[in-house]
Protein backbone atom coordinates (compact mmCIF):
# COMPACT_ATOMS: atom_id res chain seq x y z
CA UNK A 1 0.00 0.00 0.00
CA UNK A 2 2.53 2.02 0.82
CA UNK A 3 4.60 2.08 -2.69
CA UNK A 4 1.11 2.70 -3.96
CA UNK A 5 0.39 5.31 -2.37
CA UNK A 6 3.89 7.09 -3.63
CA UNK A 7 2.80 6.44 -6.96
CA UNK A 8 -0.39 8.32 -6.43
CA UNK A 9 1.45 11.18 -4.56
CA UNK A 10 3.75 11.07 -7.62
CA UNK A 11 0.97 11.44 -9.96
CA UNK A 12 -0.46 14.56 -7.73
CA UNK A 13 3.11 16.07 -8.07
CA UNK A 14 3.51 15.84 -11.99
CA UNK A 15 0.36 18.56 -12.49
CA UNK A 16 1.80 20.90 -9.99
CA UNK A 17 4.35 23.73 -10.68
CA UNK A 18 7.65 24.85 -8.37
CA UNK A 19 4.97 26.40 -5.59
CA UNK A 20 3.12 23.17 -5.12
CA UNK A 21 0.21 24.20 -6.49
CA UNK A 22 -1.80 22.59 -9.13
CA UNK A 23 -3.18 25.03 -12.25
CA UNK A 24 -6.31 26.40 -11.26
CA UNK A 25 -4.98 26.69 -7.81
CA UNK A 26 -2.01 28.86 -9.41
CA UNK A 27 -4.78 30.91 -11.60
CA UNK A 28 -7.13 31.20 -8.20
CA UNK A 29 -3.60 31.93 -6.40
CA UNK A 30 -3.08 35.04 -8.49
CA UNK A 31 -6.21 36.73 -8.74
CA UNK A 32 -6.46 36.69 -4.87
CA UNK A 33 -2.55 38.32 -4.60
CA UNK A 34 -3.60 41.13 -6.80
CA UNK A 35 -6.65 41.72 -4.94
CA UNK A 36 -5.61 43.29 -1.36
CA UNK A 37 -9.37 42.62 -0.06
CA UNK A 38 -9.36 38.93 -0.61
CA UNK A 39 -9.00 38.29 3.20
CA UNK A 40 -11.98 40.45 3.52
CA UNK A 41 -14.29 38.85 0.89
CA UNK A 42 -16.26 36.23 2.20
CA UNK A 43 -17.78 34.69 0.25
CA UNK A 44 -20.65 31.59 0.33
CA UNK A 45 -19.52 28.20 -1.62
CA UNK A 46 -21.24 24.68 -1.57
CA UNK A 47 -19.21 21.71 -1.02
CA UNK A 48 -20.16 17.88 -1.76
CA UNK A 49 -18.13 15.67 -0.20
CA UNK A 50 -18.51 11.57 0.42
CA UNK A 51 -17.75 10.72 4.27
CA UNK A 52 -16.06 7.15 4.26
CA UNK A 53 -15.94 6.89 8.33
CA UNK A 54 -19.39 8.57 8.76
CA UNK A 55 -19.72 10.98 11.47
CA UNK A 56 -16.31 10.90 11.80
CA UNK A 57 -15.26 12.00 8.86
CA UNK A 58 -17.83 15.02 9.43
CA UNK A 59 -16.59 16.28 12.58
CA UNK A 60 -12.67 16.42 10.97
CA UNK A 61 -14.74 18.18 7.78
CA UNK A 62 -16.04 20.84 10.19
CA UNK A 63 -12.69 20.98 12.50
CA UNK A 64 -11.48 22.11 9.40
CA UNK A 65 -13.57 24.60 8.40
CA UNK A 66 -13.19 26.32 12.07
CA UNK A 67 -9.96 26.14 11.57
CA UNK A 68 -10.25 28.69 8.38
CA UNK A 69 -12.54 30.96 10.08
CA UNK A 70 -15.36 29.51 8.32
CA UNK A 71 -19.16 29.49 9.13
CA UNK A 72 -21.34 26.69 8.82
CA UNK A 73 -24.87 27.86 7.14
CA UNK A 74 -26.03 25.05 5.80
CA UNK A 75 -25.53 21.35 6.04
CA UNK A 76 -27.14 17.69 5.44
CA UNK A 77 -26.03 14.39 4.39
CA UNK A 78 -27.44 11.31 3.45
CA UNK A 79 -26.72 7.74 3.16
CA UNK A 80 -24.55 7.07 0.50
CA UNK A 81 -26.98 4.92 -1.90
CA UNK A 82 -24.17 2.70 -2.76
CA UNK A 83 -22.17 2.11 0.42
CA UNK A 84 -24.42 2.66 3.52
CA UNK A 85 -21.51 3.22 5.62
CA UNK A 86 -20.46 5.90 4.10
CA UNK A 87 -22.43 9.65 4.06
CA UNK A 88 -22.85 12.33 1.64
CA UNK A 89 -22.80 15.66 3.03
CA UNK A 90 -23.59 19.03 1.23
CA UNK A 91 -22.03 21.76 3.13
CA UNK A 92 -22.74 25.65 2.81
CA UNK A 93 -20.22 27.84 3.64
CA UNK A 94 -19.38 31.53 3.95
CA UNK A 95 -15.53 31.93 4.44
CA UNK A 96 -12.90 34.81 3.15
CA UNK A 97 -11.62 33.42 -0.32
CA UNK A 98 -8.08 32.86 0.68
CA UNK A 99 -8.99 30.38 3.48
CA UNK A 100 -11.64 28.70 0.79
CA UNK A 101 -8.07 28.18 -1.41
CA UNK A 102 -6.87 26.58 1.29
CA UNK A 103 -9.26 24.75 2.40
CA UNK A 104 -9.81 23.19 -0.72
CA UNK A 105 -5.87 22.46 -1.07
CA UNK A 106 -6.84 20.70 2.28
CA UNK A 107 -9.41 18.38 1.31
CA UNK A 108 -7.62 17.50 -1.68
CA UNK A 109 -4.75 16.19 0.03
CA UNK A 110 -4.64 12.53 0.57
CA UNK A 111 -4.39 12.57 4.45
CA UNK A 112 -8.19 14.19 4.36
CA UNK A 113 -9.04 11.99 1.43
CA UNK A 114 -8.62 8.62 3.30
CA UNK A 115 -11.80 10.10 5.11
CA UNK A 116 -13.67 12.22 2.86
CA UNK A 117 -13.67 12.52 -0.95
CA UNK A 118 -14.27 15.88 -2.48
CA UNK A 119 -17.13 15.42 -4.74
CA UNK A 120 -17.99 18.85 -6.21
CA UNK A 121 -17.85 21.78 -5.34
CA UNK A 122 -19.52 25.60 -6.22
CA UNK A 123 -19.75 28.98 -5.79
CA UNK A 124 -22.97 29.23 -5.17
CA UNK A 125 -23.71 32.72 -6.45
CA UNK A 126 -25.75 31.12 -9.48
CA UNK A 127 -28.28 29.89 -7.04
CA UNK A 128 -28.30 33.51 -5.15
CA UNK A 129 -28.22 35.33 -8.34
CA UNK A 130 -28.03 40.02 -7.87
CA UNK A 131 -31.58 41.19 -7.83
CA UNK A 132 -32.68 44.81 -6.35
CA UNK A 133 -33.21 44.48 -2.71
CA UNK A 134 -34.03 48.60 -2.02
CA UNK A 135 -35.54 50.71 -4.65
CA UNK A 136 -32.50 52.79 -4.44
CA UNK A 137 -30.56 49.93 -6.87
CA UNK A 138 -33.39 50.38 -9.33
CA UNK A 139 -30.79 52.78 -10.52
CA UNK A 140 -29.20 49.23 -12.16
CA UNK A 141 -32.02 48.00 -13.33
CA UNK A 142 -32.76 50.43 -16.57
CA UNK A 143 -32.01 47.99 -19.29
CA UNK A 144 -33.72 49.07 -22.45
CA UNK A 145 -34.97 46.03 -25.22
CA UNK A 146 -34.21 47.28 -28.95
CA UNK A 147 -37.56 46.86 -30.01
CA UNK A 148 -39.41 49.44 -31.98
CA UNK A 149 -37.37 52.42 -31.59
CA UNK A 150 -37.74 55.01 -33.89
CA UNK A 151 -34.28 54.86 -34.86
CA UNK A 152 -33.81 51.21 -35.69
CA UNK A 153 -37.51 50.51 -36.93
CA UNK A 154 -38.62 51.23 -40.91
CA UNK A 155 -41.87 50.62 -39.78
CA UNK A 156 -42.08 52.85 -36.81
CA UNK A 157 -43.94 55.90 -37.55
CA UNK A 158 -41.12 58.16 -36.46
CA UNK A 159 -38.52 56.47 -38.67
CA UNK A 160 -38.34 59.16 -41.00
CA UNK A 161 -39.21 62.01 -38.65
CA UNK A 162 -36.03 63.52 -37.62
CA UNK A 163 -36.83 66.12 -35.55
CA UNK A 164 -39.14 63.48 -33.84
CA UNK A 165 -36.43 61.10 -33.05
CA UNK A 166 -34.38 63.85 -31.77
CA UNK A 167 -37.28 65.18 -29.06
CA UNK A 168 -37.31 61.35 -28.50
CA UNK A 169 -33.46 60.96 -27.70
CA UNK A 170 -33.80 64.48 -25.36
CA UNK A 171 -36.55 62.89 -23.53
CA UNK A 172 -34.04 60.06 -23.03
CA UNK A 173 -31.57 61.61 -21.76
CA UNK A 174 -33.62 62.44 -18.55
CA UNK A 175 -34.65 59.00 -17.86
CA UNK A 176 -30.32 57.96 -18.34
CA UNK A 177 -29.32 60.77 -15.74
CA UNK A 178 -32.13 60.31 -12.84
CA UNK A 179 -31.20 58.51 -10.06
CA UNK A 180 -33.36 57.14 -7.05
CA UNK A 181 -34.84 60.17 -4.89
CA UNK A 182 -34.60 62.89 -7.48
CA UNK A 183 -38.31 64.06 -8.47
CA UNK A 184 -39.16 63.20 -11.79
CA UNK A 185 -38.03 65.88 -14.27
CA UNK A 186 -40.66 68.56 -15.68
CA UNK A 187 -41.10 68.06 -19.28
CA UNK A 188 -42.46 71.11 -21.34
CA UNK A 189 -44.42 69.28 -24.20
CA UNK A 190 -45.18 70.61 -27.25
CA UNK A 191 -48.18 72.28 -29.16
CA UNK A 192 -48.37 69.13 -30.98
CA UNK A 193 -47.65 66.80 -28.31
CA UNK A 194 -50.47 68.16 -26.43
CA UNK A 195 -52.38 68.08 -29.44
CA UNK A 196 -51.53 64.38 -29.64
CA UNK A 197 -53.11 63.51 -26.06
CA UNK A 198 -55.86 65.61 -26.31
CA UNK A 199 -57.49 63.37 -29.44
CA UNK A 200 -56.03 60.12 -27.34
CA UNK A 201 -57.84 61.51 -24.42
CA UNK A 202 -60.90 62.64 -26.01
CA UNK A 203 -61.94 59.68 -27.05
CA UNK A 204 -60.81 57.69 -23.99
CA UNK A 205 -62.53 59.54 -22.11
CA UNK A 206 -65.93 58.92 -23.36
CA UNK A 207 -65.03 54.94 -24.62
CA UNK A 208 -64.23 53.91 -21.43
CA UNK A 209 -67.52 55.21 -19.96
CA UNK A 210 -69.35 51.95 -21.31
CA UNK A 211 -66.18 49.90 -21.27
CA UNK A 212 -63.50 50.24 -18.64
CA UNK A 213 -64.27 48.31 -16.09
CA UNK A 214 -65.76 50.11 -12.33
CA UNK A 215 -62.16 50.41 -10.59
CA UNK A 216 -60.34 52.20 -13.77
CA UNK A 217 -63.61 54.75 -14.24
CA UNK A 218 -63.85 55.34 -10.19
CA UNK A 219 -59.91 57.02 -10.65
CA UNK A 220 -60.57 58.05 -13.92
CA UNK A 221 -63.35 60.45 -12.24
CA UNK A 222 -61.32 61.24 -9.10
CA UNK A 223 -58.04 62.33 -11.66
CA UNK A 224 -60.53 64.62 -13.30
CA UNK A 225 -61.86 66.16 -9.93
CA UNK A 226 -58.29 67.08 -9.14
CA UNK A 227 -57.44 68.43 -12.83
CA UNK A 228 -54.94 66.47 -13.51
CA UNK A 229 -56.90 64.63 -16.07
CA UNK A 230 -57.79 67.19 -18.78
CA UNK A 231 -57.92 67.14 -22.52
CA UNK A 232 -55.73 70.76 -23.04
CA UNK A 233 -52.05 68.88 -21.76
CA UNK A 234 -50.24 65.74 -20.56
CA UNK A 235 -49.97 65.60 -16.78
CA UNK A 236 -46.85 66.10 -15.65
CA UNK A 237 -45.65 62.45 -14.33
CA UNK A 238 -44.08 64.61 -11.00
CA UNK A 239 -47.85 64.91 -10.36
CA UNK A 240 -49.15 62.07 -11.23
CA UNK A 241 -46.46 60.09 -8.96
CA UNK A 242 -47.61 62.43 -6.08
CA UNK A 243 -51.48 61.27 -6.78
CA UNK A 244 -50.64 57.57 -6.81
CA UNK A 245 -48.30 57.46 -3.71
CA UNK A 246 -51.75 59.23 -1.83
CA UNK A 247 -53.61 56.33 -2.65
CA UNK A 248 -51.27 53.18 -2.84
CA UNK A 249 -47.54 54.04 -1.99
CA UNK A 250 -46.71 53.90 -5.91
CA UNK A 251 -44.67 56.04 -7.61
CA UNK A 252 -42.92 56.42 -10.70
CA UNK A 253 -39.39 57.24 -12.12
CA UNK A 254 -38.67 57.86 -15.97
CA UNK A 255 -37.63 55.23 -18.33
CA UNK A 256 -36.35 55.53 -21.54
CA UNK A 257 -38.02 53.37 -23.25
CA UNK A 258 -39.09 49.71 -23.98
CA UNK A 259 -37.19 48.06 -20.49
CA UNK A 260 -35.96 44.74 -20.47
CA UNK A 261 -39.02 42.20 -18.55
CA UNK A 262 -36.57 41.41 -15.84
CA UNK A 263 -35.98 45.33 -14.48
CA UNK A 264 -39.47 46.43 -15.39
CA UNK A 265 -40.84 43.87 -13.12
CA UNK A 266 -38.34 43.95 -10.52
CA UNK A 267 -39.58 47.78 -9.70
CA UNK A 268 -42.76 46.74 -9.06
CA UNK A 269 -41.74 44.72 -6.01
CA UNK A 270 -40.94 48.32 -4.73
CA UNK A 271 -44.22 50.09 -5.91
CA UNK A 272 -42.45 51.67 -8.05
CA UNK A 273 -43.57 52.29 -11.95
CA UNK A 274 -41.01 52.83 -14.04
CA UNK A 275 -42.89 54.95 -16.95
CA UNK A 276 -41.66 56.48 -20.78
CA UNK A 277 -42.30 60.37 -20.86
CA UNK A 278 -41.90 60.50 -24.58
CA UNK A 279 -45.41 60.98 -26.46
CA UNK A 280 -46.36 59.05 -29.88
CA UNK A 281 -45.81 60.09 -33.20
CA UNK A 282 -48.36 62.32 -34.32
CA UNK A 283 -49.52 60.15 -36.87
CA UNK A 284 -50.52 57.38 -35.06
CA UNK A 285 -52.32 59.12 -32.05
CA UNK A 286 -54.46 55.70 -31.30
CA UNK A 287 -52.32 52.77 -31.40
CA UNK A 288 -48.27 52.36 -31.11
CA UNK A 289 -46.71 49.20 -30.47
CA UNK A 290 -44.35 50.92 -27.82
CA UNK A 291 -45.13 52.43 -24.51
CA UNK A 292 -45.34 55.90 -24.27
CA UNK A 293 -46.42 58.44 -21.41
CA UNK A 294 -49.93 58.48 -23.13
CA UNK A 295 -50.37 54.59 -22.27
CA UNK A 296 -48.85 54.88 -19.16
CA UNK A 297 -50.82 57.54 -17.78
CA UNK A 298 -54.12 56.94 -19.59
CA UNK A 299 -53.27 53.41 -19.29
CA UNK A 300 -51.50 52.28 -16.30
CA UNK A 301 -52.04 55.15 -13.54
CA UNK A 302 -55.40 54.62 -12.77
CA UNK A 303 -55.17 51.42 -11.63
CA UNK A 304 -52.17 51.64 -10.06
CA UNK A 305 -53.85 53.87 -7.61
CA UNK A 306 -56.56 51.34 -6.63
CA UNK A 307 -55.39 49.33 -3.65
CA UNK A 308 -56.11 45.99 -4.86
CA UNK A 309 -54.90 46.32 -8.17
CA UNK A 310 -51.35 47.71 -6.76
CA UNK A 311 -51.59 44.77 -4.33
CA UNK A 312 -51.47 42.79 -7.34
CA UNK A 313 -48.70 44.84 -9.18
CA UNK A 314 -46.36 44.27 -6.37
CA UNK A 315 -46.71 40.90 -5.87
CA UNK A 316 -45.99 39.97 -9.95
CA UNK A 317 -43.02 42.22 -9.17
CA UNK A 318 -42.08 40.44 -5.76
CA UNK A 319 -42.13 36.98 -8.02
CA UNK A 320 -39.74 38.04 -10.57
CA UNK A 321 -36.81 38.73 -8.17
CA UNK A 322 -34.27 36.54 -8.58
CA UNK A 323 -36.37 34.20 -10.91
CA UNK A 324 -34.95 31.93 -13.78
CA UNK A 325 -35.29 33.19 -17.23
CA UNK A 326 -37.97 30.34 -18.08
CA UNK A 327 -40.22 31.98 -15.39
CA UNK A 328 -39.44 35.47 -15.45
CA UNK A 329 -40.62 34.68 -19.46
CA UNK A 330 -44.02 33.16 -17.90
CA UNK A 331 -44.03 36.47 -15.62
CA UNK A 332 -44.37 38.47 -18.14
CA UNK A 333 -46.94 36.60 -20.57
CA UNK A 334 -49.21 36.48 -17.32
CA UNK A 335 -48.39 40.14 -17.26
CA UNK A 336 -49.44 40.72 -20.91
CA UNK A 337 -52.71 39.22 -21.12
CA UNK A 338 -53.43 40.78 -17.56
CA UNK A 339 -52.03 44.39 -16.92
CA UNK A 340 -52.26 45.20 -20.56
CA UNK A 341 -54.62 43.00 -22.55
CA UNK A 342 -56.95 42.00 -20.03
CA UNK A 343 -60.66 41.58 -19.64
CA UNK A 344 -63.10 40.99 -16.80
CA UNK A 345 -66.45 40.06 -16.24
CA UNK A 346 -69.01 42.92 -14.85
CA UNK A 347 -72.91 42.65 -14.05
CA UNK A 348 -72.90 40.18 -16.58
CA UNK A 349 -71.32 42.87 -19.20
CA UNK A 350 -67.40 42.13 -20.54
CA UNK A 351 -65.07 45.20 -19.49
CA UNK A 352 -61.32 46.04 -20.08
CA UNK A 353 -59.12 46.60 -17.96
CA UNK A 354 -55.71 46.06 -19.84
CA UNK A 355 -53.84 49.30 -19.82
CA UNK A 356 -52.77 48.47 -23.76
CA UNK A 357 -56.51 48.91 -24.50
CA UNK A 358 -57.39 51.54 -22.36
CA UNK A 359 -55.07 53.65 -24.23
CA UNK A 360 -55.86 52.41 -27.72
CA UNK A 361 -59.21 52.66 -28.79
CA UNK A 362 -58.45 50.93 -32.02
CA UNK A 363 -57.98 47.51 -30.02
CA UNK A 364 -60.22 47.83 -27.27
CA UNK A 365 -63.33 48.32 -29.57
CA UNK A 366 -61.57 44.89 -31.91
CA UNK A 367 -60.86 43.18 -28.18
CA UNK A 368 -64.61 43.44 -27.69
CA UNK A 369 -65.92 42.62 -30.54
CA UNK A 370 -66.45 38.72 -32.07
CA UNK A 371 -63.24 38.60 -34.35
CA UNK A 372 -60.72 37.54 -31.47
CA UNK A 373 -61.07 34.90 -29.39
CA UNK A 374 -61.76 35.19 -25.81
CA UNK A 375 -61.03 32.24 -23.49
CA UNK A 376 -61.62 32.35 -19.73
CA UNK A 377 -58.04 33.35 -17.31
CA UNK A 378 -56.51 30.37 -15.93
CA UNK A 379 -52.40 31.59 -14.91
CA UNK A 380 -51.08 28.36 -15.96
CA UNK A 381 -52.22 28.19 -19.94
CA UNK A 382 -51.81 31.75 -19.98
CA UNK A 383 -48.69 32.14 -19.07
CA UNK A 384 -47.24 29.87 -21.91
CA UNK A 385 -49.69 31.40 -24.71
CA UNK A 386 -47.58 32.74 -27.18
CA UNK A 387 -49.15 36.44 -27.77
CA UNK A 388 -48.65 39.17 -30.61
CA UNK A 389 -46.64 42.69 -29.50
CA UNK A 390 -47.04 44.37 -33.02
CA UNK A 391 -50.55 44.41 -34.18
CA UNK A 392 -54.04 43.79 -32.35
CA UNK A 393 -54.08 40.77 -30.15
CA UNK A 394 -55.90 37.35 -31.95
CA UNK A 395 -56.37 36.08 -28.21
CA UNK A 396 -57.80 37.76 -24.83
CA UNK A 397 -57.79 36.15 -21.66
CA UNK A 398 -61.54 37.10 -19.33
CA UNK A 399 -60.66 36.99 -15.57
CA UNK A 400 -64.05 36.70 -13.34
CA UNK A 401 -63.42 40.04 -11.79
CA UNK A 402 -59.72 41.43 -10.57
CA UNK A 403 -60.41 40.37 -7.30
CA UNK A 404 -60.61 36.77 -9.06
CA UNK A 405 -57.77 37.19 -11.01
CA UNK A 406 -55.76 37.74 -8.34
CA UNK A 407 -56.58 34.71 -6.29
CA UNK A 408 -55.51 32.56 -9.13
CA UNK A 409 -52.41 34.12 -9.93
CA UNK A 410 -51.51 34.01 -6.10
CA UNK A 411 -52.71 29.88 -6.07
CA UNK A 412 -50.24 29.67 -9.17
CA UNK A 413 -47.00 31.65 -8.43
CA UNK A 414 -47.08 29.92 -5.07
CA UNK A 415 -45.71 26.68 -6.52
CA UNK A 416 -43.06 28.53 -8.31
CA UNK A 417 -39.68 27.05 -7.30
CA UNK A 418 -37.41 29.89 -6.31
CA UNK A 419 -35.29 28.46 -3.76
CA UNK A 420 -36.11 31.03 -1.14
CA UNK A 421 -39.04 33.66 -0.87
CA UNK A 422 -39.01 37.42 -0.31
CA UNK A 423 -41.22 39.47 1.45
CA UNK A 424 -41.15 43.59 1.37
CA UNK A 425 -40.42 44.97 4.66
CA UNK A 426 -42.57 48.58 4.42
CA UNK A 427 -40.53 50.26 7.20
CA UNK A 428 -37.35 49.96 5.74
CA UNK A 429 -38.16 49.79 2.28
CA UNK A 430 -35.97 46.57 1.88
CA UNK A 431 -36.78 43.34 -0.06
CA UNK A 432 -36.19 40.99 2.76
CA UNK A 433 -34.83 37.17 1.56
CA UNK A 434 -35.72 34.06 3.61
CA UNK A 435 -33.51 31.05 2.48
CA UNK A 436 -35.84 27.94 2.28
CA UNK A 437 -32.98 25.73 1.01
N1 LIG B 1 -40.89 48.76 -20.23
N2 LIG B 1 -40.87 51.07 -20.05
C1 LIG B 1 -41.57 49.92 -20.08
N3 LIG B 1 -42.94 49.94 -19.95
C2 LIG B 1 -43.66 48.80 -19.96
O1 LIG B 1 -44.91 48.85 -19.85
C3 LIG B 1 -42.99 47.56 -20.11
C4 LIG B 1 -41.59 47.59 -20.24
N4 LIG B 1 -40.93 46.43 -20.39
C5 LIG B 1 -41.59 45.15 -20.38
C6 LIG B 1 -43.07 45.24 -20.22
N5 LIG B 1 -43.66 46.38 -20.12
C7 LIG B 1 -44.01 44.09 -20.18
O2 LIG B 1 -44.54 43.82 -21.46
C8 LIG B 1 -43.60 42.78 -19.61
O3 LIG B 1 -42.58 42.18 -20.40
C9 LIG B 1 -43.23 42.80 -18.18
N1 LIG C 1 -50.75 49.66 -27.96
C1 LIG C 1 -50.70 50.49 -26.79
C2 LIG C 1 -51.10 51.93 -27.16
O1 LIG C 1 -51.14 52.24 -28.31
O2 LIG C 1 -51.35 52.72 -26.28
C3 LIG C 1 -49.35 50.45 -26.12
C4 LIG C 1 -48.98 49.06 -25.70
C5 LIG C 1 -47.73 48.99 -24.89
C6 LIG C 1 -47.46 47.58 -24.48
FE1 LIG D 1 -47.78 48.97 -20.43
Amino acid sequence: PDIENEQCNQRAEDNKDDSGLTEEEVVLNNAITEDPDSEKIIQRAALILRLREGMNSLSRVLKLIEKYNGTVVHLETRPNANETAQLDALIKIDMSRLNMLQLLKNLRQSQTLEHTTLIGEDNISAKNPWFPRHASELDDCNHLMTKYEPDLDMNHPGFADKEYRARRKEIAEIAFAYKYGDSVPYIKYTETENKTWKSVFTTVQELTQKHACAEYRRVFKLLQEEGLFNEEKIPQLEEMSKFMQKHTGFTLRPAAGLLTARDFLASLAFRIFQSTQYIRHVNSPFHTPEPDAIHEILGHMPLLADPSFAQFSQEIGLASLGASDEEIEKLSTVYWFTVEFGLCKEGGETKVYGAGLLSAYGELLHALSDKPEHRPFEPASTAVQPYQDQEYQPIYYVAESIEDMKDKFRRWVSAMSRPFEVRFNPHTQRVEVLDTV
